[in-house]
């Protein structure tokens, strides 16, 4: 069950306090939903590495310093595909945020975040997030990416 055709991806979030550095989704997996900077990790690439490329790409962003923070699996009923999204934050960049062919870059207050137009396992992780505390999960969709089961788990180091 747990090797099911594990794909490792990455997710980041550029934390400013009070703000937060989101993408619209423009196309591919997830299109229409806002959500941070990421994608897969290649082969022979370390996660961290896979994260900065992808803020690169996408949001055309530079990042030193950035922290691991979260391990989410997503599961759903009638596919055997898994998905482990490692959950990185920055709270500096270089260069300015562009819309790239897949992600439109905007920044959002957090007392404004638009759940209702992210991923549904977003509202539960983000305010972890926020806090600066670390956290590993699973969540199970049905078709329609509804949440059916999930677990969700503070953490004081994701060395696990
Ligand atoms: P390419 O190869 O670029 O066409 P694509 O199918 O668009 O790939 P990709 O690589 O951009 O997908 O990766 C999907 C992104 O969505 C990753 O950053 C992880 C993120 N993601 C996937 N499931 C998520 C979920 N349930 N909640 C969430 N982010 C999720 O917040």
């Amino acid at each position: 069950m747990e090797n099911r055709d594990k794909k490792i991806l990455t997710l980041c979030i550029i934390h400013q306090h009070p703000m937060v550095l989101l993408g619209m989704k423009k196309r591919g997996f997830g299109a229409g939903r806002w959500n941070g900077f990421g994608g897969k990790v290649n082969e022979g690439e370390e996660i961290i590495e896979a994260a900065r490329r992808e803020l690169l790409e996408e949001a055309r962003i530079i990042v030193d310093k950035v922290e691991h923070v979260g391990i989410l699996d997503f599961f759903w009923k009638d596919k055997s595909e898994v998905l482990e999204v490692n959950i990185f934050k920055a709270n500096d960049f270089k260069g300015e945020p562009v819309e790239s062919e897949e992600m439109k870059p905007e920044w959002f207050h957090i007392d404004e975040i638009p759940f209702m137009e992210m991923w549904p396992d977003d509202k539960y992780w983000f305010p972890l997030f926020l806090k600066d505390r670390k956290f590993i999960g699973r969540f199970l969709f049905d078709d329609s990416d509804n949440i059916l089961e999930q677990e969700l788990r503070e953490m004081q180091s994701l060395n696990i």
